[in-house]
C-alpha cells in the first residue's frame, strides 16, 4: 500500500482509508522531499547530540539508553521551522481525513537509534505510555534517513488496533504489551517516506545491526483538539492546533504557554 505524493496537499484515497480501518496504518512514499528532509534532520541532529552527551553521565533514563536509543520530545517549541513543519498542509490533510476537522498536535519526538544497537523497542500500543480521552490518535514515523530491517526499523502487527486497549508490563526496556512468537511485518521506509498508525496498533523496533549508520525517526503525534488525560481532566498542551474545520489553523510559531 504507497502512493507517490507530488506537490503540497494530501488526499488520502478510499482504499489507504481502507486499509487504515482494518490494518491500523497507512504507508505515504517520498512524502517529503531528500532537500526537506536534509534540513529537518540537520536541525534534530543538534537536539538529539546535546540529549545524548547528557544522557551519557546517566547511562541510562528509562527508555533511554546512552549509545543505543535516545528520544528527544518537544521539538516543535524549540524550532520554529519544525513547529513549521508539522503544521504542514500535507499533516493537515492527513490528520483530517483520519481523525476529523480539528487537529491538534499531541506529541513530537525524535528517535534515533545508533550502530550496533543491539536491544529491541519492545511491542507496545502507544496509548500504553500515557493514556488519551478520546484514546485514538494518529502517530506518524517518518524517515529521516532510510529505515532498514537492517538498521532497526519501525515492525507492526496488522489489525491489532482493533483490540482495544491491553495491559502493558513496565520492563527496563519500555512498556510491553505483547510477549508471543508473532513477528509482525517491518515498514522500511526510504528517506522522506512516512508510516501514519492508529494509536493502538502493536509496534516494536528491532536492534540496528549496521556498524555505521544511525537510523532516525522523527515521531509526530496528532489527536482532536482537546485531547485529554482521562484520569486528570488535564487536556494536552504539547503542541500547537493544526485544523480547525478541516482547514489549516496554523498561523505562526506558538510556545508551549499559549497551546
Ligand atoms: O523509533 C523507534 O525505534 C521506536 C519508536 C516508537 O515505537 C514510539 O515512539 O512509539
Amino acid at each position: 500500500m504507497s502512493t507517490v505524493h507530488a506537490g503540497k496537499s494530501v488526499n488520502i484515497t478510499e482504499e489507504q482509508m481502507q486499509h487504515y480501518e482494518e490494518q491500523g496504518y497507512i504507508v505515504f512514499d517520498s512524502l517529503f522531499g531528500a532537500e526537506e528532509m536534509d534540513e529537518i534532520r540537520g536541525i534534530i541532529d543538534g537536539f538529539d547530540e546535546e540529549s545524548e552527551q547528557a544522557l551519557r553521565t546517566k547511562g541510562q533514563d528509562f527508555i533511554n539508553l546512552a549509545s543505543q536509543i535516545n528520544f528527544t520530545g518537544n521539538l516543535n517549541f524549540r524550532s520554529s521551522k519544525l513547529q513549521h513543519f508539522i503544521a504542514d498542509p500535507r499533516f493537515v490533510g492527513i490528520t483530517t481525513t483520519i481523525l476529523g476537522p480539528d487537529t491538534k498536535l499531541y506529541w513530537d519526538q525524535s528517535v534515533y537509534k545508533r550502530p550496533e544497537a543491539s536491544k529491541d523497542f519492545p511491542w507496545h500500543q502507544d496509548n500504553g505510555y500515557v493514556p488519551t480521552d478520546p484514546v485514538h490518535y494518529l502517530t506518524c514515523w517518518l524517515a529521516l534517513d532510510d529505515a532498514t530491517v537492517e538498521n532497526g526499523c519501525i515492525w507492526v502487527q496488522p489489525g491489532t488496533h482493533r483490540k482495544g486497549f491491553v495491559p502493558h508490563i513496565k520492563t527496563d526496556l519500555g512498556w510491553i504489551c505483547y510477549y508471543g512468537d508473532i513477528e509482525g511485518i517491518p515498514v522500511e521506509l526510504k528517506k522522506g517516506s512516512m508510516v501514519a498508525f492508529h494509536s493502538l496498533l502493536f509496534h516494536r523496533s528491532t536492534p540496528n545491526l549496521s556498524k555505521t549508520q544511525t537510523r532516525k525517526g522523527y515521531v509526530i503525534q496528532y489527536s482532536v483538539d482537546g485531547s485529554k488525560h482521562p484520569d486528570t481532566g488535564e487536556v494536552f498542551r504539547n503542541g500547537p492546533l493544526i485544523a480547525k474545520d478541516g482547514k489549516s489553523a496554523y498561523a505562526g510559531f506558538v510556545p508551549k504557554e499559549s497551546c
